[in-house]
């Protein structure tokens, strides 16, 4: 142990928080880190472009091109990160083996042994994406709300067959599966109806729900968004909608992703608002800069925020965290540990933080000493407590993990054509 850690621990210990203890919590946490951030939201299934609303820019070398190339930067990447990892995949990174071919519609657990094989290695549990765009049936940018019943049938069996590939990864790993409902579906200009394909796209979420499936063992859910790029007018999958559908249907979460609401709204206030009524609900982590950029996520003000919310609420086991960002102008593996480790630090800050103390001081409405103290907080020696963390996780807590990155890069991507 550092003499550095040492002296922390005792100066937090004089605000009451155990930070041995904290560590020792947060090691057991689960984030999700999403496979899509290697390849720019491109799978294995499809040659085309990504397209429904979302864009990757950037062309930094190195993307992984292969099943195999993927695992071993996800890899590298977790081998960077402190914490328990979750492993986060969508259904276009189906492994088909043997020259198989299976469309959406027709993937079976099997097109993602590779993935099970590669969690289990890790230890790791799998959550999961049905992948509603960058394919040939999303008609006139539209899925599961489509006016057009044959498009809506092709996407209702996508998520109901992704509903089982969800209980084979819980079965097979042991956790439960976080199945997350997110489409594109939307207009770039005034729609003349809006609440139609809203009522396609309840409908269309209710049958894919009717396929049988462990509540235990696989947790659906259903994201919001604001706008996308080219539907910037309307979009089917609305905050009000989905947050309603959520609470109207049993076992199915509410999940909010920080990059899709107004700049000014912010998700650190929405998770306790949530959690007042939902026993779960999951998040999307991310950093918008003036829209939904997804650009890497940071240890900055709202991040610690929203992990303030979900530790000071004593609501680690009832928020399932995930990360959603895609950078493809940096190296991509960098781009997943910065993330990565800035979530962990989100998390490792809320846990130091003396939130007994500081709501104390609000319900006894002594303001000014709470202002006071909440700068105090933001001085303490989180630092130190942050390297010794990583140590314990075996990870570098200190800046030397980008040389791992450099070295990577030479030895590995620089390789790839
Ligand atoms: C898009 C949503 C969605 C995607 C992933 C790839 O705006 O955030 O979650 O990022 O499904
Ligand atoms: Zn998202």
């Amino acid at each position: 142990m550092s003499a550095r850690y040492e002296s922390a621990k005792a100066v937090y210990a004089s605000f009451g928080i155990d930070t041995d203890k904290v560590i020792e919590k947060l090691k057991n946490v689960p984030v999700s880190l999403h496979c899509w951030q290697g390849d720019d939201v491109i799978g294995f299934d499809h040659d085309g472009p990504l397209t429904g609303g979302i864009q990757t820019t950037g062309n930094y070398p190195g993307k992984a091109k292969t099943p195999d190339e993927l695992f071993s930067d996800m890899d590298k990447a977790m081998s960077l990160c402190p914490g328990k990892k979750k492993i986060n995949v969508h259904a276009c990174y189906a492994v088909f083996e043997d020259g198989e071919f299976a469309d959406r519609d027709a993937l079976e657990p099997k097109h993602f042994r590779k993935w099970v094989e590669f969690a289990k290695k890790n230890g790791a549990g799998i959550d999961f994406n049905p992948t509603f765009f960058s394919h040939p049936k999303v008609k006139d940018g539209l899925t599961l709300s489509s006016p057009d019943e044959e498009t809506r049938r092709f996407w209702i069996n996508h998520g109901k067959a992704c509903i089982r590939i969800s209980e084979y990864f819980a079965k097979e790993t042991g956790i439960p599966c976080v199945m997350n409902i997110w489409t594109g579906d939307g207009y770039k200009d005034i729609p003349a109806d809006r609440m139609g394909p809203r009522m396609r796209y309840k409908q269309s979420i209710e049958e894919i729900l009717s396929e049988p499936y462990d509540k235990n063992l696989v947790k659906p859910c259903v994201e919001s968004k604001v706008f996308g790029i080219g539907v910037e007018s309307f979009t089917a999958g609305s905050a009000e909608f989905t947050l309603s559908f959520a609470a109207t249907h049993d076992g199915c979460l509410p999940l909010m992703d920080n990059g899709h609401y107004h700049p000014t709204e912010v998700v650190s206030d929405k998770i306790p608002a949530l959690l007042c009524f939902f026993p779960e609900i999951a998040l999307h982590i991310t950093r918008g800069v003036r829209w939904d950029s997804d650009h890497v996520l940071l240890f900055d003000d709202e991040t610690k925020e929203m992990a303030k919310e979900i530790v000071r609420n004593g609501a680690l086991d009832r928020v399932y965290m995930a990360l959603d960002y895609f950078d493809a102008s940096i190296n991509r593996i960098a781009a997943w540990a910065v993330g990565f480790r800035s979530w962990q630090k989100a998390l490792l800050n809320a846990m130091c933080t003396p939130s007994e103390m500081l709501k104390k001081l609000q319900d006894e409405s002594r303001f000014t000493e709470l202002m006071v103290m909440q700068e105090e907080c933001k001085l303490l020696p989180f630092g130190d407590v942050w390297a010794e963390y990583c140590e314990r996780c075996g990870v570098c807590g200190d800046k030397s993990w980008f040389d791992e990155i450099v070295k990577y890069e030479n030895e590995v991507l620089s390789k790839r054509s």
